[in-house]
């Protein structure tokens, strides 16, 4: 007997191994083993039944292990793609007004399933934004902009290609599985099953909408063959409830249509526009609208034809109008040449046309006033503009936090620019629908055609997180956290409750080490991974370096965007954030140096001076980075053994990088403040010298050469 039972269980162990092995994070957080066929549950559906009603009964039908489930599109059901969900105990049922939102509730059913929660009364719900949207920074030759985690899904030299082996990937018209031969069909297919797989994971956290394109967009994106392209892509997209958007280059009627000009006040620009939007909503009738980025960073705009934001905006906001479709336009605008404080620009520049634009246009602004930094506060311009739609712009890809070598999970800093917009006295409108206006959610992803989509396994939660915030901003960190560990590793709950604690901080932690106090853009100089607090080269303009931001000198550290002595920035917050934040007494610790310049010797609130508490905030920072590499050490019996050595690898390097970070800035601030390194804090690894000879790491750190790394 006891034989037999220790040979079941090595039976056992043995298929652990075997399904541990086979885990290459592929599945994301979707890992729920399929039905076998005589175990799939009934499915009944009622309602018309359009490609995303069969899509929810396919779900259900291949991974719902339980009893009976009813899926209802009804005219009374919840709306905006809401869904309700109850056990009537004959069966599950899901119902909404939309077969979306049918498909939204069995994947929430799923998900309840995957996480072995039970189903108490009425599960019922209705996403916060109206548009969840991805924005892919994708060029079209299959590059990524600051992208790790390999190339484009999308996008591929191969594709553009006149003529070969991949030429009917383009031509594919009408359908993408009509193939006309082998080797194209297979390249389809291929793509074909990445698209779905990608919609799927996406429909599966409630994400709507996607800009297939980078916002440093070119021209050729407008041209037929591309256009054919994103057919294509929407046409897959499409019963996952997902909307194809395109980042546009202003300047596309000279480039791409001939003309002699892109003024948005010239008729023959205006009428161009129109019926490119005309072309394009033949194709894809769906069509979601424009991503723009116009004069900044050297993108065309409507300023080079001496036109506001207002008339770029409007005007193509007129051509897309007749068809439902939207302008999203960027606000992150700072002036072409060296000008006032960069993080007051965007403000100085929008404010003036608020009210001014067109229904269906929505200003898109980052988080924060600057550029996805570790820590910003919230950008004062999505508290000002009040009678115009807003939405914000989150990273999801690491660009500043580490790129996908660090494990840092990005919901508390979404989540921290939220709560500020509830300033009393703001008045963010961002989740506020003005008059018929839609609101949205924006984050630049962090997908590419690596294994896993994210290059790192833990770098999913990102993805995953942004999905959940759009849908319900009042999920708790924790709570995401736990949703996607437990769906995404392990229901162990050791595991779970370990690692949640490592997400949840990993954010504060990073900004420990990198950044701390407020401090902000010391990256490295042509790449954005590394410290380089002292990257000042000639020629270069001041606010693309390093000091122009920490102002360090021999009295303190820090930008004075006060009122009284500095740029006056703060005044652009409404009165109870501008009161705290001038003030140095009153400003949060996390963010005194990004609004005053602060004396070395300033008590802080532990009573150590600035000097110390900087130091020995650095050093925090890498006393858990290198606790969460041992946590993860310790997980080594919980998660399969592929993704939790590349898991491994990361920790470990992040530890080291810290410790990179820590010693950069802290030594290279003691050049300034002359003062001696504090008790507890640990004596440098490197030497200041050789971290500006060295700098490290290979330039453009990439996912793929962390996976060289011994
Ligand atoms: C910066 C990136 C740059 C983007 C730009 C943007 O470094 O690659 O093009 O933002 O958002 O963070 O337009």
């Amino acid at each position: 007997m006891m034989k037999r039972k220790y040979a079941v269980l090595a039976l056992i162990l043995l298929l652990c191994c075997f399904e541990a092995k086979a885990e290459d994070g592929s599945r994301l957080w979707l890992r729920t083993e399929k039905n076998a066929q005589q175990e799939q549950p009934k499915v009944k559906m009622s309602g018309k039944k359009d490609a995303t009603l069969r899509l929810a009964c396919d779900e259900i039908h291949q991974y719902w292990k339980g009893k009976s489930v009813v899926l209802t599109v009804k005219k009374n059901g919840k709306t905006r793609d809401g869904f309700d969900i109850f056990d009537d105990s004959r069966a599950v049922r899901i119902e909404s007004a939309s077969s979306l939102g049918v498909l939204y509730g069995a994947y929430t059913l799923l998900r309840m399933q995957a996480m072995g929660q039970p189903i108490q009364g009425t599960i019922s719900e209705t996403p916060c934004y109206d548009i969840r949207i991805l924005n892919h920074w994708d060029n079209p030759n299959g590059t990524v902009e600051r992208g790790f985690a390999g190339r484009s899904i999308f996008w591929h030299d191969a594709l553009s290609a006149p003529s070969g082996r991949t030429r009917r990937a383009v031509d594919g018209v009408t359908s993408a599985s009509t193939p006309q031969d082998n080797a194209p069909q297979k390249q389809d297919d291929h793509l074909v099953t990445i698209w779905k797989a990608y919609a799927r994971a996406n429909a599966s956290i409630g994400i709507n909408a996607t800009v297939l394109n980078n916002v440093n967009a070119k021209p050729l994106m407008l041209g037929d063959e591309k256009l054919q392209e994103t057919k294509r892509i929407a046409d897959v997209l499409r019963p996952y409830g997902i909307k194809v958007y395109l980042s546009v280059n202003f300047a596309s009627p000279k480039a791409i249509g001939g003309l002699s000009t892109a003024d948005p006040l010239d008729p023959d620009v205006r009428r161009w526009w129109k019926e490119k939007a005309n072309d394009i909503y033949r194709m894809i009738p769906d069509f979601g609208g424009f991503l723009v980025k116009a004069n900044s960073e050297g993108e065309p705009g409507p300023m080079d034809y001496g036109r506001s934001h207002v008339d770029g905006a409007n005007m193509l906001a007129e051509a897309l109008a007749p068809h439902g479709g939207i302008v999203m336009w960027r606000a992150f605008v700072y002036s072409a040449k060296e000008g006032s404080d960069r993080a007051a620009q965007a403000v100085e520049e929008f404010m003036p046309y608020d009210g001014q634009f067109a229904e269906n246009v929505i200003i898109q602004i980052k988080n924060g006033p600057v550029d996805f930094q570790p820590r910003e506060p919230i950008s004062p311009l999505l508290l000002a503009m009040k009678q115009t739609q807003t939405m914000i712009e989150v990273q999801i890809t690491q660009e500043y936090l580490g790129e996908s070598v660090h494990s840092v999970f990005l919901a508390p800093m979404w989540k921290e620019c939220f709560d500020v917009a509830k300033a009393p006295d703001g008045f963010a409108n961002f989740d506020k629908h003005i008059g018929n206006r839609k609101t949205a959610f924006a984050g630049v992803a962090n997908i590419g055609d690596s294994r896993n989509w994210c290059g790192s396994d833990m770098a999913q939660a990102n993805w995953y997180a942004f999905g959940r915030l759009a849908w319900n901003p009042d999920l708790s960190n924790e709570q995401i956290a736990r949703e996607f560990l437990s769906q995404t590793f392990s229901t162990n709950p050791v595991f779970v409750t370990e690692m949640t604690h490592v997400l949840c901080q990993s954010r504060e932690s990073c900004v420990k080490y990198m950044m701390p106090l407020g401090l902000h853009h010391i990256f490295a100089g042509n790449h954005h991974y590394g410290p380089e607090p002292w990257y000042a080269p000639k020629g270069v303009r001041a606010d693309w370096l390093p000091p122009y931001y920490h102002k360090a000198d021999a009295n303190g550290l820090g930008f004075d965007r006060t009122v009284e002595t500095g740029s006056g920035a703060t005044k652009q917050y409404p009165p109870s954030l501008y009161n705290k934040y001038n003030d140095l007494n009153s400003c949060p610790e996390n963010l005194l140096l990004w609004f005053h310049h602060v004396a070395w010797n300033h008590r802080m609130h532990s009573g150590k001076t600035l000097w110390d508490m900087l130091c020995l905030t650095y050093e925090e920072g890498v006393r858990e980075a290198e606790a969460f590499a041992d946590t993860w050490r310790n997980m080594k019996q919980y998660v399969d053994a592929d993704r939790w050595e590349a898991l491994m690898k990361r920790y470990d390097r992040q530890a080291r990088d810290a410790w990179w970070w820590r010693d950069a800035c802290v030594l290279y601030f003691q050049t300034f403040s002359k003062l001696p390194l504090p008790d507890g804090f640990r004596p440098a690894k490197f030497k200041l010298d050789d971290l500006k000879r060295y700098r490290l790491v290979m330039d453009n750190y990439t996912a793929a050469d962390m996976d060289k790394l011994p």
